[in-house]
């Protein structure tokens, strides 16, 4: 018994120093001292003995369990050790290392322009209003005297997502939204992306930002118009710039503007950029037609007002003299680093 229990010290001993990891190590564990295990199995053996040699027998047996008990649990515990040692090495940072600079963002050209506007209306006590950019005609048409089969929705061949929901063709359909919820005086800017079935070209984007405008109140004129839409060129492209407002159409404006400043590239001589004509058009704008207030519940005998349009792509490209409006949407970083502070 003494030599078996010997002999089963000396290879369990060996094995478990030979064990490469903790499973086999585990499987060890199983085959020396699990139920079935070589130990058990000795245990078993003993009824074999002569009953005055068994107490003697089953000392030793449990006191080769307790060694190999001990010698497992060391041997797992340096394993779980010089894994750890390893993994902390691999793991290990250097914090005295110089850091990785990330680049600083720059704000879009697009939104650059759009601030500067914003903070020009603000500072003329207009209030900043968003909508949603998916309409039903009533909001994009109906409500802004464009009635079904007029000639304007032709022009503006929309992109239609269902019967009567379609994107936008013009903010102004967020500012009817509001109107309705409002009564005068009103005074608003509201900025957004509209869409348009326009071929692409270097003037022309099937998506584009318009920055509109409308005043509501009583007594509001083309005065009032005037004035807002002078200062609003002199604040953008400098006190000496001359402006000018000639006659247009628009369906919600009753009578229509369209509004050009001197051309700041050659100063009104004529020029690549004016086309040789002196004046970029910057905007277009008009007198809110009567049916569209009353459409709102407001009354046109009692209120008035002026709205304007501006097309926010093209006055970015003209002030930063962007020759291809596809630049704006392209995302190319050689592009927009030009602009980031
Ligand atoms: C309401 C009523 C009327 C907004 C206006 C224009 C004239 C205009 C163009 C500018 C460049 C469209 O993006 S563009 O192609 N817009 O010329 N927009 S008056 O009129 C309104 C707005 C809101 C309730």
């Amino acid at each position: 018994m003494k030599e078996k229990l010997e002999q089963l010290r000396q290879q369990a001993m060996q094995a478990l120093e030979a064990a490469p990891d903790k499973k086999a190590l585990e499987e060890l564990r199983v085959k020396v001292m699990g139920k079935k295990g070589s130990l058990t199995e000795l245990l078993r053996g003993m009824g074999s003995l002569p009953p005055e040699e068994r107490p003697k027998a089953g000392q030793m047996v449990n006191q080769l369990r307790q060694e190999l008990t001990e010698r497992f649990d060391a041997r797992e515990a340096a394993m779980e050790a010089a894994a750890k040692a390893e993994r902390l090495a691999a793991e290990r940072l250097d914090v005295t290392m110089p850091g990785k600079r990330r680049p600083a963002g720059g704000l879009h050209p697009l939104n650059r322009v759009l601030d500067e506007l914003i903070d020009i209306f603000q500072s003329m006590g207009f209030d900043v209003v968003d909508g949603p950019e998916v309409e039903t005609e009533h909001y994009c048409f109906e409500a802004l005297n464009v009635p079904k089969d007029h000639p304007a929705r032709d022009m503006q061949d929309t992109f239609y997502l269902g019967p009567d929901l379609l994107l936008r063709t013009q903010t102004s359909a967020a500012q009817i939204r509001t109107m309705e919820g409002r009564t005068p005086p009103i005074r608003m800017i509201c900025p957004g992306r509209v869409y348009r079935a326009d071929e692409v070209d270097a003037t022309h984007s099937p998506v584009f930002h318009q920055v509109e405008g409308l005043v509501v109140d009583k007594g509001i004129t083309m005065c009032d118009l005037k004035g807002v839409l002078e200062q609003f060129a002199h604040e953008i492209y400098g006190p000496e710039t001359k402006v000018r407002f000639r006659p247009s159409f628009f369906p919600f404006t009753e009578p229509s503007v369209e509004v050009d400043v001197s051309c700041s590239e050659c100063g009104g001589k004529g020029c690549r950029i004016c086309k040789g004509t002196g004046w970029i058009e910057i905007l277009g704008a008009g007198m809110v037609h009567p049916n569209v207030l009353s459409g709102c519940g407001i009354d046109p005998e009692v209120y008035s007002g002026f709205a304007f349009g501006i097309g926010l792509d093209r006055l970015t490209t003209t002030r930063h003299r962007i020759s291809d409006i596809r630049l704006l949407f392209e995302n190319d970083r050689r592009f927009l680093e030009q602009f980031a502070r």
